[in-house]
């Protein structure tokens, strides 16, 4: 039926379609990895809407891939199970009992709540943890932490077998060790940056609950080159739960990424605006 409602501003809604032609040209078949963290999921809705968003990229000729949180599930998981859990220098402590709580919620609860809404949407999406052919092999990162891991290892081929058959792979970061039966619990951002180096990717977009990087005045810098990152760690206006995900935006850009985005997860279809139009989002970070 078509839609005789004058309230919408149907002509805008054709000419905003007509205008992202050139960016649709520019990222036809680009790489685009996501980081969807667990403070970015909010509701069903917010949910729903953030999948509607990668079945478009892959819709229009992208190869998404999202790599996923979810340390607020985790940590529910783990008072309702009465352990106790703290963090240093932003990531989990995590023993024995932490860890199969932490695969038990991202690869289960929290992977298969992204697939399912990919495929309400209309899309194809496997998921799997960086223990499927391999994908993703850590060692310790620092036996402080216990069980975290620190890739070391990446077999990437599998999520380019997935993009070949239209799929949209969902990462959870958890991962195997060198020897058998190890089972790492990695920083979701870390992972996502992990992979995105090894795919090469054109695009990392970080997802968080924040506008972007600030500068001392608090206000958002859209475009920064790594060396003004470097001197911004350096000087301490970034600080914080900020400095571990530039610091994923540096090493992704030394492995080949083209740009690597940190962005407001919150703000309506944030990866849309920051793919398909001259606006863009958040902070982009590009040598
Ligand atoms: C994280 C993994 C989940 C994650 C954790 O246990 O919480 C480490 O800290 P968000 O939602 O992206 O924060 N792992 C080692 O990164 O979740």
């Amino acid at each position: 039926m078509r839609n005789q409602n004058m309230n919408r501003d149907w002509t805008a809604i054709a000419r905003t379609l007509s205008e992202a032609l050139p960016y649709l040209q520019r990222f036809s078949g680009a790489v685009v990895v996501v980081k969807f963290g667990g403070n970015a999921m909010g509701d069903a809705e917010d949910m729903a809407e953030f999948a509607r968003d990668i079945v478009l990229m892959r819709q229009v000729g992208l190869n998404p891939i999202v790599v996923h949180g979810g340390g607020p599930m985790i940590n529910d998981m783990l008072s309702k199970l009465g352990i106790k859990s703290e963090f240093v220098r932003g990531k989990r402590v995590t023993d024995q009992a932490t860890v199969e709580v932490v695969e038990m919620v991202l690869t289960g609860l929290v992977n298969k709540r992204i697939v399912q809404a990919i495929m309400d949407e209309g899309g194809r999406a496997v998921g799997l943890s960086g223990k499927d052919d391999d994908l993703m092999v850590c060692e310790a990162d620092d036996p402080e932490l216990g069980f975290v891991g620190r890739p070391v290892e990446m077999n990437v081929q599998v999520l380019r077998d997935l993009f070949k058959a239209g799929i949209i792979p969902v990462v959870a970061p958890v991962a195997t060790g060198m020897s058998a039966l190890e089972t790492f619990n990695v920083n979701g951002d870390t992972a996502a940056g992990a992979i995105a180096g090894a795919l090469k990717a054109d695009r990392l977009l970080l997802l968080t609950d924040v506008s972007g990087v600030k500068d001392k005045d608090g206000n958002v810098v859209t475009e920064l080159h790594p060396d003004q990152v470097r001197s911004m760690i350096a000087d301490g206006s970034i600080a914080g739960g900020m400095i571990p995900k530039t610091e994923t935006a540096l090493k992704a850009i030394e492995e080949g990424v083209r740009a690597v985005v940190i962005l407001d997860g919150r703000v309506r279809n944030a990866c849309l605006l920051e793919l398909f139009t001259e606006h863009g989002a958040g902070s982009m970070i590009r040598a």
